[in-house]
């Protein structure tokens, strides 16, 4: 059906949308950087296409569908009463279900959700599987929170968010501070609640109880893969490079392990006290003992491992590497770090982060012709395995690992593909940003004209 507008009284171009965001929303500064990146690369589009600012397609996809900002109260081990203020915005649903992380960081705030909701609606549409876009999470700090509280705080924050939660509605899964032991105990309360065995309400789930296997490794391999692809785009591999990855975390953990697998030499790694230097390679185990089964800091690192060295503070991006992977947090490489990392003969930067490269930092690495993967294409293996478990769910069935491995691989070089192709198509051949923000946004654009004025 084609519905008949008038043309709109004045077009709408992506700089009056931006102006029209700032003014509404003033204060979201993250939210106003990742809009503003893909409203930049979608003037060409716009030009082509002017029925997208007929229907208003824009406002439209930059308000969300709904936010939600709740009270989550809890008692601490000493009795104690808390309370931390709880976020989902759930942005874009014409792909699919709301799908995307929760975030626990005290850092967390309505621009911060709303910055990795916009992100997540055309990341979750380059994957090819129906998911629509959403984010969550809470100022909540779990450092230093025994297992007593995280499972507390979680209880009161699912006991809230629940009612607006379901398979074919909104699905949640991990982002920075939500890992497995935090979607048990989400899962757990949901069930009680709802008294539904409800496996594809959340995603990242243990693996006895409808996990999907590769979901832990699935973001920093897919971005592993995505270097791999970008690389071989240009004749070349991974094998012999020098690598940085920044954070350690569950993206940095396994971005770490894949590209040390594929014969890459991981140098350092970081967390947000400091950042360790191994010129022999990381000893990845340790790492991944330290961070994820001690829940240590990375200095632990060079107190057992004499020979590495540990910076407090300072940047991991001094670190002279060939390949960089920031998989920490948004804005964590900066224009001075991107200086240093071309200076230091940088080939290829993918962002296993959400936004973690300044917009100024992007322009001079892509201006200085270096393979760069934004974190929509580079980091939505996560996203996609998450998909794949939903799937294994709706099917009562459980993949292996090597067969969803192996989807995974199959999903980023799809991806990659398809961004090539939309780069090339609107006269940026080889530009992975605007192709990424091109192809993700033509097909919610175009399925949301097919849904009418919602
Ligand atoms: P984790 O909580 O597992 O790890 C986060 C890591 O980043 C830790 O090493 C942490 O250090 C560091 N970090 C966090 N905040 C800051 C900060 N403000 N300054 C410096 N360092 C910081 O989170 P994830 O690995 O899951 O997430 C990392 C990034 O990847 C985020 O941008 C997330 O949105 C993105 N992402 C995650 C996906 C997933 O599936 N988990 C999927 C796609 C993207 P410390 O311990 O000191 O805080
Ligand atoms: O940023 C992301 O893509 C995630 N945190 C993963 C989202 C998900 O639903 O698996």
């Amino acid at each position: 059906m084609t519905v008949q507008h008038a043309p709109a009284p004045e077009l709408c171009l992506t700089t009056d949308v931006y102006a029209a965001i700032q003014t509404r929303d003033p204060g979201q500064s993250e939210f106003h950087q990742a809009a503003h990146e893909v409203l930049e690369s979608l003037e060409p589009v716009l030009a082509r296409h002017p029925h997208y600012t007929h229907h208003r397609i824009l406002e439209r996809l930059c308000e969300p569908e709904r936010q939600l900002v709740f009270r989550v109260p809890w008692v601490d081990d000493a009795g104690h009463v808390r309370v931390n203020r709880g976020f989902r915005v759930e942005f874009n649903s014409a792909l699919g279900p709301y799908k995307g992380g929760l975030r626990f960081h005290p850092s967390v705030n309505l621009g911060i959700v709303k910055f990795l909701g916009f992100e997540q609606i055309f990341k979750n549409a380059l994957t090819g599987l129906p998911i629509g876009g959403g984010k969550g999470g809470a100022d909540f700090d779990p450092k230093g929170r025994s297992d007593g509280e995280i499972m507390r705080f979680c209880q009161s924050f699912m006991t809230e968010l629940h009612r607006h939660l379901g398979e074919h509605t909104d699905v949640p899964a991990g982002d920075i501070g939500v890992g497995g032991r935090e979607i048990g105990y989400l899962f757990g309360q949901y069930k009680r609640i709802t008294n539904r065995y409800e496996s594809g309400v959340l995603t990242g789930k243990g693996l006895n109880w409808g996990g999907s296997h590769v979901r832990t490794e699935a973001t920093g391999y897919g971005t592993v893969y995505f270097v791999s692809e970008m690389l071989a785009e240009r004749g070349q591999d991974l094998d012999g490079r020098q690598v940085v990855v920044s954070g350690s975390g569950n993206v940095a953990l396994y971005a770490a392990r894949k590209a040390h697998e594929l014969g890459a030499k991981v140098v350092a790694m970081s967390d947000s006290d400091g950042y360790v230097v191994d010129e022999h390679g990381l000893d990845l185990d340790l790492i991944k003992d330290i961070k994820e089964v001690r829940r240590g800091r990375i200095k632990e690192y060079a107190q057992t491992m004499t020979r590495a060295r540990y910076v407090e503070g300072g940047s991991v991006w001094d670190v002279p590497c060939s390949v960089a992977l920031p998989c920490a947090t948004q804005n964590e490489l900066d224009e001075n770090a991107a200086r240093t990392l071309l200076a230091g003969g940088v080939a290829a930067v993918a962002e296993g982060a959400n936004m973690p490269t300044t917009p100024r930092a992007v322009r001079l690495l892509r201006e200085a012709g270096v393979a760069f993967g934004p974190g929509k294409a580079a980091n939505a293996g996560g996203v996609a395995t998450s998909a794949l478990e939903m799937r294994q769910n709706a099917g009562r069935d459980a993949w292996s690992f090597e067969v969803t491995d192996q989807r995974l691989a199959a999903i980023m070089a799809g991806i990659h593909t398809t961004c090539l192709t939309a780069a090339e198509a609107y006269g940026a051949p080889g530009d992975y940003v605007v192709g990424a923000n091109v192809a993700g946004f033509v097909k919610v654009a175009d399925t949301m004209l097919d849904h009418g004025v919602i």
